[in-house]
């Protein structure tokens, strides 16, 4: 793009053909809502929503062309067409040669995770993510976190919050052993770290080093077209690549992948496991028909692998990610330029509001994300997500609570599905409740679920319960 053109005002790549319609519930309907939802947003009813920024996984609006290859869906039990198409979409975009779909990410990560960890090992990775970290636990594994300590701070500006502190990860090669470490798990797009980026120069130092000891490189996908919109931009060396070139040569990097195809790719369901190693591939379709299905669909159905297929294409379309990534941007600075502090710089997938800033009179056993999350859709009906102590969890040896540096309410934007009239509305909210923060109270555990807390368990404000 010119600098000339960079200076006009640009619009979404696509016009709107049919529309859904929302409803903006009453405040008195909020209060309602929330309190019977015990305080998580994840608990409160779609219809209760007025603009849903819970996540971006599952969400984004499909196109035209994916529509029309819904109609195209074989549903054969085996071998169905649009396996092949997929299998081909993910050889010719992404570069690995073997392809298992699954139902979701998560059943990647089920499968990755039981075929390669053993108890007792160690998976480093750039930041946890909580399903990922799960299943490597559940497999007898332990994760260890080897991101750069930038990622911990919400204010600092590097361009490239995701990247792997070499250093870290060589001291627990040389400590546990490299046999002890099965993979090394490389996300792109560090969702729990605000949607930050890992460069490509980190990924080929993190690549020689793993070589050197034999470990291959796991790679977490799911946003990794966004990740490449961050290396064309902030990389020198990749300005003149396209983002297509670019997110082949990161996949090029890694020795196999996990993908929840609900974000970056475009679909309301599916996912995958892809690799290069025969064997290992071999192996993984096998688990595929215990838990997934057979290995051509692995619990999609034959339309939703089609779609995926398209959607893939479209995710590297310079336009789309140009508009998706910039989308995010806009309501960044809005909320950033309202004096809200929030994690820096603006990333990937959503803003992500700091609640240890926003709420500082709160404890973080006070639950401030979860609190401000709830407060917000009070105010608007706008729906977010918190990802702080309650997303972490306990530690799996101690059961005691972990308390992460970051302290996040995810503002996160789903694709092709929002305008900018629909971000503003959110910037104002954000902007009201910062406004009034002081009111703001904590809340309490009153349920809390054994397996990824923060889907399901139920809160009370403090100092309320009967
Ligand atoms: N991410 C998200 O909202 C949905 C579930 S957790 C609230 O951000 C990464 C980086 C993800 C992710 C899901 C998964 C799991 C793996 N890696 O949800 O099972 O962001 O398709 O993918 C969610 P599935």
């Amino acid at each position: 793009m010119s600098n000339d053109e960079q200076r006009r005002s640009w619009a979404e790549p696509y016009k709107i053909k049919m529309v859904e319609p929302v409803r903006i519930p009453s405040e008195q309907e909020r209060e309602e809502a929330i309190r019977d939802a015990g305080y998580n947003t994840f608990l409160l009813q779609s219809r209760d929503v007025y603009i849903d920024l819970l996540t971006d996984s599952g969400t984004s609006a499909m196109s035209d062309q994916q529509w029309a290859g819904m109609m195209l869906g074989d549903e054969s039990y085996a071998g169905s067409r649009n396996f092949y198409h997929l299998q081909d979409a993910v050889r010719h975009f992404y570069g690995y040669d073997f392809v298992v779909p699954t139902h979701q990410g998560r059943g990647a990560e089920h499968i990755i995770s039981k075929l390669m960890i053993e108890e007792g090992d160690y998976i480093p990775g750039n930041m946890y993510f909580t399903t990922t970290k799960l299943h490597q636990e559940l497999a007898g594994g332990t994760f260890v976190d080897v991101i750069i300590d930038e990622a911990h701070d919400p204010q600092s500006e590097h361009p490239f919050k995701a990247n792997v502190d070499v250093g870290k990860l060589s001291d627990l090669i040389n400590e546990v052993g490299a046999d002890r470490i099965p993979y090394v798990s490389i996300a792109t797009a560090v969702n729990m770290a605000g949607g930050q980026p890992i460069s490509l120069s980190n990924l080929k130092e993190v690549r020689e080093l793993t070589q050197h000891h034999g470990i291959p490189i796991i790679h977490d996908m799911t946003r990794v077209a966004e990740n490449a919109y961050f290396i064309k931009t902030r990389e020198d060396e990749y300005s003149n690549w396209s983002i297509a070139e670019i997110v082949r040569e990161i996949c090029r990097h890694t020795d196999g992948a996990t993908m929840s195809a609900k974000k970056d790719a475009l679909v309301n369901i599916g996912g995958f496991l892809a690799m290069n190693d025969k064997e290992l591939f071999e192996r993984a379709r096998n688990m595929c028909v215990v838990y997934e299905g057979l290995h051509t669909y692995g619990g999609m159905a034959g339309r939703d692998m089609e779609a995926l297929a398209i959607g893939i294409s479209e995710s590297v379309d310079e336009d789309h990610i140009h508009a998706r990534v910039g989308q995010v941007q806009y309501l960044g600075e809005k909320i950033m330029d309202a004096g809200v502090p929030v994690v820096h710089p603006i990333g990937s997938h959503g803003v992500f509001l700091d609640a240890k800033r926003f709420l500082p009179h709160l404890d973080q056993d006070e639950l401030p994300a979860q609190a401000l999350a709830a407060e917000l859709y009070v105010d608007s009906g706008v729906r977010s997500m918190e990802r702080g102590f309650v997303s972490a969890g306990r530690d799996k040896d101690t059961d005691e609570n972990i308390h992460p540096e970051l302290e996040l309410v995810r503002l996160t934007i789903p694709r092709r599905v929002y305008t900018q009239a629909h971000m503003d509305v959110v910037a104002e909210s954000v902007e009201a409740v910062y406004d009034r923060r002081e009111e703001i109270g904590g809340l309490e555990f009153v349920y809390e679920p054994e397996y990824l807390r923060f889907f399901q368990s139920r809160f009370e404000k403090i100092n309320q319960q009967a």
